[in-house]
C-alpha cells in the first residue's frame, strides 16, 4: 500500500495539499484511512452538525441545444417528451412548494433556443412578488452565459437584472469536469471550464453566492478530478463566494455515453466515498460545506458519506428530473423527518438551514 504519511502530516499541521497529494489520494485504495482523515477535518472545521434545506426543484424546460453526452434529460424541440413550462405551471409548482414549507427553490433547466431572457427574468419576478420569503437559487453559470449570448448583455448585466428580479444565489451545476480535453469529449457544446469559473467570479463580485459541482464517474481521470477541485479552490481564495461543493455521481442510463458503450456503469461505492473525502481534504480551509447529494448517491450511500467528510445532505428536493431521467433510483422526495432520521442515525446533529447557510433550527 502506498505511503500516505506525508499527507497525514500535512493534514495534521493544517498545511494545504497540492496536486500531487490529491493524485496520491485518488489513486490510493486505503479508503478507511482517507475517510478517517477527512472525517477528522470535517469535525474540526464544522463540527457535528449536518445541514439540510427544505427545498423544491423546478426544471422549467428540457429542450436543450447543448446535447451533453452524459445527459439523459434533454430533448430536441418537438421530440417526444420535450416540455417547457408556462408561467402558470411554474407558479403552481412554486405555490405547492411554499405550501409544503419550502424555503428554497432550485430552478434550472436547459439551453432552450426558443426562450428569451425575459422568460427567465419573469420567473424570478413573479415568484419573488408572490413568495418574497422563498430563496431563489436559480440558473447555472452555463445558463447565465447562454442568457448573456442571446440577450447581447454582458454576464454582469444579466446577473444584475436577475438579482434585481429576486435571484438569491446560483446553483453549482454545469461545472462537469473542467479539463479541456475531457470536457470536449463529454460536453463539446458547453461553455469551457474557464468560462464557467469566470461567470462564477463575476457573480461572486456582485455579492451573489454560488455552489460548485463536479461530475465524476464517466471518462474523467484522477488528474481531472484533482485539477477540477483545485481550480475551484483557487477561485475561492479570490472571491470566497462558493458556499458548498457537490460531487455529482454520474448516472449512465439513457445517455449517449452508455448507448455508445463508452461508459456502461456508474461509479462504485468506493469511488463515491473517496471523491467526497478527497474533496473535503483538498478544499479544507476554503469551502466548508461538502454535500452528499442523496438524489444521486441514494439514501444509504449519502448517509455513509457523512462519515467521509460530508456535512450537508442537500434537502427534501421534491420533483427532481435530471438524475431520474438517467436511471437515478432514489425517491423523488425525501420528507424532512426521514432526513433527520438519517442524520441522527449517523451520530450527527440535524440542522435545517436556509439557502445561504443561515441556521433555521437544530433538531
Ligand atoms: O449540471 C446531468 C449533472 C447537474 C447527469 O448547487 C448528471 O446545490 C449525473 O447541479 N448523471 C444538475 N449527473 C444538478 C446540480 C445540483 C444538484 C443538487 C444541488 C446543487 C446545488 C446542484 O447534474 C448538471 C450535470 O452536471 N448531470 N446529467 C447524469 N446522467
Amino acid at each position: 500500500m502506498e505511503d500516505l504519511s506525508t499527507i497525514i502530516n500535512k493534514v495534521q499541521s493544517s498545511e494545504e495539499l497540492d496536486f500531487e497529494d490529491g493524485l496520491l489520494l485518488m489513486k490510493s485504495m486505503n479508503l478507511s484511512l482517507i475517510g478517517a482523515l477527512a472525517d477528522n477535518i470535517r469535525k474540526k472545521t464544522v463540527g457535528d452538525r449536518v445541514m439540510f434545506v427544505t427545498n423544491c426543484h423546478i426544471n422549467y424546460s428540457n429542450v436543450c441545444n447543448s446535447k451533453c453526452k452524459f445527459c439523459a434529460y434533454f430533448r430536441e424541440e418537438g421530440q417526444n417528451g420535450a416540455f417547457t413550462l408556462s408561467m402558470d405551471e411554474i407558479m403552481e409548482k412554486a405555490e405547492k412548494a411554499s405550501n409544503n414549507g419550502a424555503t428554497e427553490l432550485h430552478i434550472v433547466g436547459s439551453l432552450n433556443p426558443g426562450l428569451p431572457f425575459e422568460y427567465y427574468e419573469e420567473i424570478l419576478i413573479k415568484i419573488h412578488e408572490k413568495y418574497p420569503s422563498l430563496s431563489l437559487k436559480a440558473y447555472t453559470a452555463v445558463e447565465i452565459a447562454h442568457l448573456s449570448r442571446i440577450s447581447g448583455m454582458s454576464v454582469r448585466e444579466v446577473l444584475l437584472r436577475l438579482k434585481k428580479a429576486g435571484l438569491t444565489g446560483l446553483p453549482g451545476g454545469g461545472g462537469e469536469i473542467f479539463n479541456e480535453k475531457t470536457r470536449q469529449q463529454v460536453c463539446p457544446d458547453k461553455i469551457s471550464g474557464e468560462r464557467w469559473l469566470k461567470v462564477m467570479e463575476t457573480a461572486h463580485g456582485l455579492g451573489i453566492k454560488s455552489n460548485a459541482t463536479m461530475l465524476y464517474g464517466h471518462i474523467e481521470t484522477h488528474e481531472d478530478i484533482v485539477d477540477h477541485i483545485l481550480r475551484i479552490r483557487e477561485l475561492q481564495k479570490k472571491t470566497r463566494g462558493f458556499q458548498a461543493f457537490i460531487p455529482l455521481r454520474f448516472h449512465p442510463d439513457n445517455t449517449y455515453l452508455q448507448k455508445n458503450g463508452i461508459v456502461t456503469e456508474g461509479p462504485t461505492g468506493f469511488d463515491d466515498l473517496k471523491t467526497i473525502a478527497v474533496a473535503r481534504l483538498l478544499l479544507n480551509g476554503h469551502i466548508n460545506n461538502i454535500k452528499s447529494y442523496w438524489v444521486m448517491l441514494g439514501e444509504k450511500m449519502s448517509q455513509i458519506a457523512l462519515a467521509y467528510g460530508a456535512n450537508d445532505i442537500d434537502g427534501t428536493v421534491m420533483e427532481e428530473r435530471i438524475t431520474h431521467a438517467a436511471g437515478g433510483a432514489a425517491p423523488e422526495y425525501m420528507p424532512k423527518d426521514r432526513l433527520i432520521h438519517l442524520i441522527r442515525n449517523a451520530g450527527r446533529i440535524p440542522v435545517e438551514r436556509t439557502s445561504n447557510y443561515e441556521i433555521i433550527r437544530e433538531y
